[in-house]
């Protein structure tokens, strides 16, 4: 294992057990690759989950409000026990008891409350509505705790121009990375008054998980080497299942929106036998469709896609290699896993619509009056009980009680990401939507293929991305790698929004 930049000094750190070691050496053995296979090459032990089930619509969350315009509902986070493999009872964490969560959908222009009763035994919780513009104060931060067996109500307006593709999960201090991985996650779509995307298109959100299983069907605990490189399980699964399979006519136009819910897993996917167009990212739709032979969906990333299935028989979504950069043994094997099988019959579809050249105007930022570098670095040393990791911005670990820059609202600011490090960092903001300007690799500078809103951004070990961005509301946010144990470890830092 090699490391570049071995600096021990003054990081708040994790210090990790005996056991962690040990299983890090367990991990890193020859032929004990736990990584992702697919069908017929499972690992001994390892349980086999059934494939090739009909897709399941998610779970809605219903609107329990009479009123228009209102958006009302509760959510109990709590334990439950799903039915992954045959015969094996797994406790999970789930939100109204399922996992992925119930799908909210709700219309730009709605007030939402929704109630947030944490049932979960012995632990403080949070619900973050991750990419929306909502209040600071009603984002779930880690320094707003809402402690177990306790409720709280979070309130906002989705203001107009604000449909997207977002999600929520908990964002608790110190916990977001178990809660996740246990089963805490769902999307929240919200719906544009008038929609540019064709009706007879459908609108059908694919929410990828990432599920490790033992043998006797419990969730393991994260290992050191699930810290060092953020949890991958065994097991990508959409809407909870593995390889589901959907049957449309051909001809069929199909809206998917893809949702990365995993902790750490980069998902390069590409669908064999129908192309794709890219028609939306975060934040919503993009000004005009965008042909795409594949897309890297990094962790908490959104794409908004329309899949044409032009000829009747299979067409698979399948992953690519990518190499995001692995410390330890026990790469995953990323490339050639069957997600998601879709059957394209011999009956022809009704005649549809064609997908529009324009999908909307989109506003371009103004010069930035302010200027931010952030630089991603890892450390690692070893001591005599064990290895101590930190995953730092500008030098420092995540302090909740430190503010670490201080912004204006309304004021355009260019933030530039220099990931110094030897992994991929997806690097998010909560509380607005950004543009990419830049990325920048080796001597090479180079320009998006198209603007888009992002609340997520992929930054490759030794890119440099430049982004701009605007928070519009006071308030602290929170700005971090949304690798799950990379936050956990450090990598997050608060932004204080003054008006
Ligand atoms: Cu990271």
């Amino acid at each position: 294992m090699h490391r570049r930049g071995f600096l021990a000094a003054g990081l708040a750190t994790v210090l990790v057990s005996q056991r962690a070691t040990a299983q890090m050496k367990m991990d890193d053995m020859p032929g004990m690759d736990m990584g992702g296979h697919d069908m017929g090459a499972a690992p001994q032990g390892a349980a086999v989950l059934p494939e090739g089930e009909a897709l399941r619509d998610l779970s809605r969350l219903a609107n329990e409000a009479d009123t228009p315009g209102l958006f009302k509902a509760k959510l109990t986070a709590g334990s439950t026990t799903a039915r992954f493999a045959e015969g094996l009872d797994t406790p999970i964490l789930a939100y109204n008891g399922t996992s992925p969560g119930p799908l909210i959908e709700a219309v730009e222009g709605d007030r939402v409350e929704i109630t947030f009763a944490n049932r979960i035994a012995d632990e403080a919780s949070t619900i973050h509505w991750h990419g929306m513009p909502v209040p600071a104060d009603q984002d779930g931060n880690p320094m707003d705790p809402v402690a177990t067996g306790t409720d709280r109500t979070y309130s906002f307006d989705l203001p107009e121009g604000s449909a997207g593709s977002y999600w929520y999960h908990p964002h608790p201090h110190g916990k977001t990375a178990e809660q996740v991985y246990r089963g805490l996650a769902g999307a929240f779509v919200v719906k544009p008054k008038a929609d540019p995307i064709p009706a007879a298109y459908g609108d059908t959100v694919l929410v990828f998980t990432d599920l490790r299983l033992a043998a006797d069907g419990t969730l393991p605990d994260n290992t050191m080497t699930d810290l060092m490189n953020g949890r991958v399980g065994d097991h990508v699964l959409v809407n909870g299942q593995k390889n589901p399979i959907l049957t449309v006519p051909f001809g069929t136009k199909r809206r998917f929106r893809f949702y990365n819910a995993t902790n750490a897993r980069f998902l390069r996917l590409s669908f064999d036998g129908a192309p794709m167009t890219i028609i939306g990212t975060d934040g919503g739709l993009l000004e005009a469709p965008v042909a795409a032979d594949e897309i890297l969906l990094s962790p908490a990333e959104r794409f908004e896609l329309i899949v044409s299935f032009e000829k009747p028989g299979t067409a698979t979504l399948s992953t690519l290699d990518y190499d995001r950069g692995w410390m330890g043994a026990g790469r995953p094997a990323d490339a050639g896993l069957t997600l998601f099988t879709v059957d394209v019959s011999e009956t022809p579809a009704e005649p549809v619509p064609p997908l529009p050249d324009r999908l909307r105007p989109m506003v371009q930022f103004g010069a930035p009056a302010v200027s931010r570098r952030f630089v991603f670095t890892e450390t690692m040393t070893m001591n005599a009980t064990g290895m101590e990791m930190g995953f730092l911005i500008n030098g420092a670990a995540f302090d909740m009680k430190r503010v670490d820059i201080v912004a204006k609202a309304g004021q355009v600011e260019l933030w530039e990401i220099v990931n110094k490090a030897d992994m991929d960092h997806p690097f998010h903001v909560h509380g607005t939507q950004f543009q990419v300007v830049e990325h920048e690799r080796g001597d090479e500078i180079s320009k998006p293929a198209y603007r888009a809103w992002k609340d997520t951004v992929n930054v490759a070990r030794g890119e440099t991305v430049r982004l701009l961005l605007r928070q519009d509301r006071p308030g602290p946010r929170m700005y971090h790698c949304h690798i799950l144990e990379h936050e956990q470890l450090g990598m997050m830092g608060i932004v204080d929004v003054q008006a």
